[in-house]
């Protein structure tokens, strides 16, 4: 897969060189550059940014210095997805990781400041399948941490990323419900026991166990999951826990009792 990452700020995109991400650019599975955009300016100051029409706080970044970064970019055979992160996108998740994992190339542009002229967006849908995505609803000063994060989740599912592909399976948001809690040795520490089925060998007994922590834990953290959970999938005993978490299946939806 190829990656471009387009920021005022390169070097915090160094994580990238790191890990499994890092192993998987030296593998040849990702081909990942990451661009300064000041190398795209030409003044002597390298100016991105400047004041917003209509007043008001801060600063936008300018128009020309985007075209120039992202035009080259545009050399594939088919439209490539612009990622602008942006606190005002769509919320990113397991199932767009999903989806951007399948595309031939990305492209991502940092912004900073207040924001990039509007006109950069409207230009680039032209040319590219501009897509803007939020992390969730918090502000951060721009977009480069959101694309450490969004990379990370679309890399890891590609083919030889990941070592053990065993572990994209049983995951936090695959099914719809947080991942259960997990117990390494000594089976006793600082006066806690593990829980004692994970020490029975009964693994129908085990793969209960853990579907209720699932249960619970989503009732508990994550109510928004449970109501998006399809009821169909849902046998007795999982029905039972849910109970007992204060939900109850009316009309054929997963509704919470308290
Ligand atoms: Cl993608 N960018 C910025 N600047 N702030 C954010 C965000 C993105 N997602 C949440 N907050």
């Amino acid at each position: 897969m190829r990656l471009d990452v387009v920021s005022i700020f390169p070097e915090y995109l160094a994580p990238l060189e790191l890990s499994l991400i890092g192993k998987a650019r030296v593998d040849g599975l990702l081909d990942l550059r990451v661009h300064d955009l000041r190398d795209f300016t030409t003044d002597r100051h390298r100016t991105v940014d400047d004041t917003p029409y209509g007043g008001g706080a801060g600063m936008v970044m300018k128009p020309e210095p985007w075209a120039q970064a992202l035009e080259p970019l545009l050399s594939g055979p088919e439209r490539p997805v612009l990622i602008v992160p942006s606190p005002a996108g769509e919320v990113f998740s397991q199932s767009i990781a999903e989806e951007l994992a399948a595309e031939q190339q990305l492209v991502f542009a940092c912004g900073r400041y207040e924001g990039i002229d509007e006109r950069v967006i409207e230009w680039a849908a032209q040319h590219f399948r501009v897509r803007p995505m939020s992390l969730g609803d918090y502000v951060l000063n721009g977009g480069e941490v959101a694309v450490l994060a969004m990379v990370e989740a679309v890399a890891r599912l590609l083919p030889g990323v990941i070592g053990n592909p065993d572990s994209l399976v049983e995951e936090s948001h695959q099914d719809g419900l947080l991942e259960y809690p997990v117990y390494t040795k000594p089976s006793a520490w600082r006066g806690q026991e593990i829980p004692e089925v994970l020490l029975s060998g009964n693994h129908a007994k085990i793969a209960r166990f853990r579907r209720d922590q699932q249960l619970r834990r989503t009732a508990q953290r994550r109510p928004d999951l449970l109501s998006r959970l399809d009821p169909e999938k849902l046998n007795r005993a999982d029905l039972q826990v849910l109970r007992e978490s204060g939900y109850r299946i009316i009309d054929g939806h997963l509704l919470s009792t308290d």
